[in-house]
């Protein structure tokens, strides 16, 4: 999964990368550049088990995160819009706020950036329209008309500054959708990016959020990049000890990628041997068949039952041995839905 991160110039954007990746992009420049990375999304029920299982090596889930420029931060205001290709292909956006400076107006500045992805909808719902039109116009091809229809739909829509999560569209149309990688039909989650001084009560900007975020698909939550991006280059003793100093339970930036992937309706599945223990993604409502198939085809092919014990009864009784003995452990068929945190064992045949 790829997520983008999005924001005004100056909103702290590669503060918050730097943060979720532990690298050491400069901050504070107005340089145009572009930070990928590779981020190991945090699940400390794969720590909780390797002290079961003690495995080779533990393997967690991957989130691809992109830095990329682009917004001018100007809303409708905005004359040449330079958002990059690489953020049309993200499966979800994170939107960086600047709650930091002294006059700091987060909530107006969404509105500039929401305003400015639909500004860049629609001049390519036009470009695509006209192009369609020509086309039209030598062929008369029935299905180039309807998407002419569906984009004209979309075009209402934008212009009534919705976005276009929101459309009412059938499932068809919305597959139909996918190509054009539309930036306001991107699930979207808001980062208040916050101050020292204000991270103890992050709890005001909820209020200010929670209209937008009332609808499907957009999620907020508000962190301190600055002390996030200290808190990363700390050794596991002295994170916890700042941490402790600050009053901050678990490391935002833990949050942000756990929202992320609530966002997109994601969640995992574990696998503890002794080789390896690691967690593998699927989307909430995948079977047991469909999970394995992320493993290897061959097991999504081949399979003939999933052993399943619930990772609470794991650590609870502390052995595959003791799950059993208590009647937790189950066998389950190739039609039973895998749970966010299930211990699953495939039993296939190629
Ligand atoms: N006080 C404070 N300053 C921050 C915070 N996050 C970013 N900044 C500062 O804001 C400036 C811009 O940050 P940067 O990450 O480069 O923003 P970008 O242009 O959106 O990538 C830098 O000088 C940062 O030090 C924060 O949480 N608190
Ligand atoms: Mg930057």
């Amino acid at each position: 999964m790829k997520l983008g991160i999005i924001g005004k110039p100056q909103s702290g954007k590669t503060t918050v990368f730097n943060a979720a990746s532990g690298q050491q992009e400069a901050v504070g420049d107005f340089s145009k550049a572009t930070h990928r990375a590779i981020i190991k999304v945090p699940d400390d029920r794969l720590d909780k088990l390797a002290t079961i299982v003690d495995p080779k090596k533990i393997t967690y889930a991957e989130i691809e995160f992109l830095d990329a420029p682009g917004f001018s931060g100007k809303g409708k205001e905005s004359t040449e819009l330079e958002i990059s290709s690489d953020l049309r292909q993200m499966d979800a956006l994170m939107l960086v706020l600047d709650a930091f400076s002294p006059d700091a107006d987060p909530k107006a500045d969404m509105q500039d950036i929401v305003d400015e992805m639909i500004l860049a909808d629609q001049v390519m719902i036009e470009t695509n329209i006209e192009r369609r039109n020509k086309r039209i116009k030598t062929t008369n091809d029935k299905t180039t008309i309807q998407e002419v229809e569906l984009l004209k739909k979309c075009q209402t829509h934008l212009e009534e500054e919705k976005l276009l999560i929101d459309i009412d569209i059938t499932n068809d149309e919305r597959k139909s959708l996918r190509s054009y990688m539309f930036m306001t039909e991107k699930p979207l989650l808001i980062v208040v990016n916050l101050s020292e001084e204000k991270i103890s009560n992050a709890s005001e900007y909820d209020s200010l959020f929670a209209d937008f975020i009332s609808s499907n698909k957009r999620e907020m939550t508000s962190l301190c990049g600055k002390i996030e991006m200290e808190l990363i280059t700390l050794d596991n003793d002295d994170r916890a000890m700042f941490m402790e100093e600050l009053g901050i339970k678990s490391p935002a930036v833990d949050v942000v990628v756990q929202k992320s992937y609530n966002l997109l309706g994601l969640i995992s599945y574990l696998t503890a041997g002794e080789p390896e223990v690691r967690a593998w993604t699927i989307r909430k409502g995948f079977t047991a068949q469909k999970s394995a198939g992320v493993i290897h085809s061959d097991i999504e092919r081949g399979f003939i039952r999933a052993e399943v014990i619930k990772y609470d009864d794991y650590i609870e009784l502390g052995s595959e041995k003791a799950v059993k003995a208590a009647g937790k452990f189950r066998l389950e068929g190739k039609e039973y839905i895998v749970c966010d945190g299930d211990v699953v064992n495939f039993r296939f045949n190629v």
